[in-house]
């Protein structure tokens, strides 16, 4: 049945149908036996409502779901994904490794040459590898406080490090789509050295800084994209290192969302910082569980087994992930940023074209080739000003693109991506689902 909707919907131009009883049914198993019947919340869909889509294939811009219907793909798992699925020379490699062994719990080339790719490209002097971007923030947090003595850290409203008990406080991303201004089971005690504060408001900092002494570090977002894009006032992040250093404390970046995505440098790349540590992720897994955090040698070498600050993993450095992240990374070189660049110039324009013509308010926010659109008439440049958005406005508009075959990250507090895979026959179908969608929004009050 799920080709038969394809073919005759799309061949008339015809948006989709509401349900989609292939997902539907494999949420409903899901949801037997695991909670919200999803492995991360954000894919719920429960800001937007309806059924999340199980997807069944990735090919370059396409995403293939359960009831075969394509969707362009705007979202690419978040990040990572900045050539597309299933890019042929990443595949290859993950195949190559795979036939060679897909764990061995010991050192391996691969991850030497992952770790090299990324100092190469980035600020730093060394680099750990771990699995996930929580990992690699909870642990420069960590490597904060062993290498300060310090136990305070200053995070800022809306910017999301991961799942990190002491950062799960007004944290961005699926906290803020669920409306959690702090998780239940994250005990006081773990967040009682968090300070949090307003999102480029270096005035803010200073005073937390006058007002409390045993601060460890402030952490940042390089650009925000978990409260809906929001880029760091010109300078922020450089004011950040200077107020923290004159305090003996650190300045922790994190590039999970930018780094090898905005430049082959992250953010850092766009607008170097004198940051202590820097956490990556997303892209340099290229689709695989990879991640990582480094920074200056003398911080890094408290690491153990170098030094007393206790980090570990059993599958970090894995070679399938090291292999498909190399892979990635590789073929991140100047045309692919310049073409991403042009790309998410071009789909925002659309975007952003359409709502005007529909005679919506909305604000178009870019951090580099990162982007989203705020359903609001309020500049925005912080959580406060993030959520004056339109939570209908952005729900008719999510399900009239998944309709009409452009799958969008079903949360207003989210960043779109866009990869090199974007050809003719994707940006037509964007193009063509756009006036729907902004007068779907428009319709809303
Ligand atoms: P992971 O643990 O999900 O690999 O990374 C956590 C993380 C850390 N830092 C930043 C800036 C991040 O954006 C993330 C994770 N991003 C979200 C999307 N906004 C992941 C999607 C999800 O939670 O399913």
């Amino acid at each position: 049945m799920g080709t038969a909707v394809t073919t005759s919907y799309r061949a008339e131009g015809l948006p989709y149908p509401e349900d989609a009883p292939v997902s539907q049914a494999l949420f409903d198993r899901a949801s037997a036996i695991v909670p919200g019947g999803v492995n991360s919340p954000v894919r719920a869909f429960r800001a937007v409502g309806g059924t999340p889509r199980f997807m069944s294939e990735g090919k370059g811009p396409w995403l293939t779901d359960a009831d075969g219907r394509r969707y362009v793909d705007l979202v690419c798992s978040w990040g990572p994904l900045i050539h597309g699925h299933a890019h042929p020379e990443i595949v290859a490699a993950v195949q190559e490794a795979a036939a060679r062994g897909t764990s061995f719990g010991t050192p391996t080339a691969g991850e030497v040459d992952l770790a090299e790719e990324i100092v190469r490209r980035t600020r730093v002097d060394e680099v750990r590898l771990v699995n996930s971007g929580t990992e690699a923030t909870m642990t420069a947090i960590r490597l904060a406080r062993g290498y300060t003595g310090r136990a305070k850290v200053i995070k800022f409203a809306g910017c999301y490090h991961g799942h990190v008990d002491a950062l799960l406080a007004a944290a961005g991303s699926g906290v803020a789509t669920l409306g959690l201004p702090d998780s239940p089971g994250v005990t006081g005690a773990a967040t009682a050295e968090t300070i949090v504060l307003p999102y480029n408001d270096a005035e803010a900092v200073e005073a937390a800084f006058d007002t409390n002494d045993e601060i460890a570090a402030v952490i940042t977002e390089a650009a925000a994209g978990n409260m809906g894009v929001v880029a760091p006032r010109d300078g922020f992040n450089q004011r950040l290192a200077e107020i923290a250093h004159a305090r003996g404390a650190l300045l922790i970046v994190d590039e999970v969302m930018t780094g090898f995505r905005v430049s082959a440098g992250g953010w850092a790349g766009l607008e170097p910082v004198d940051a202590d540590l820097f956490t990556f992720g997303k892209v340099m897994g290229g689709g695989l569980p990879a991640a990582a955090f480094g920074g200056r040698r003398e911080i890094m070498s408290r690491l153990a087994p170098a030094g007393p600050v206790y980090q570990a993993g059993t599958l970090s450095g894995n070679p399938l992930a090291c292999a498909a992240g190399l892979a990635s990374l590789r073929l991140a070189d100047d045309a692919a940023y310049k073409r991403l660049d042009e790309l998410s110039a071009t789909v925002g324009a659309l975007a952003s074209e359409a709502l005007d013509e529909a005679g919506v308010a909305h604000r178009l926010s870019y951090a580099g080739n990162m982007f989203s659109i705020f359903f609001t008439d309020t500049d925005v440049s912080d959580y406060e000003s993030a959520k004056t958005q339109n939570a209908a406005q952005f729900k008719a508009f999510f399900h009239t693109m998944l309709a009409r075959g452009v799958y969008l990250p079903p949360s207003a507090f989210e960043s779109w991506f866009v990869s090199t895979a974007l050809d003719d026959a994707a940006l037509e179908q964007i193009a063509a689902a756009l006036p729907h969608a902004a007068r779907a929004a428009g319709g809303v009050s």
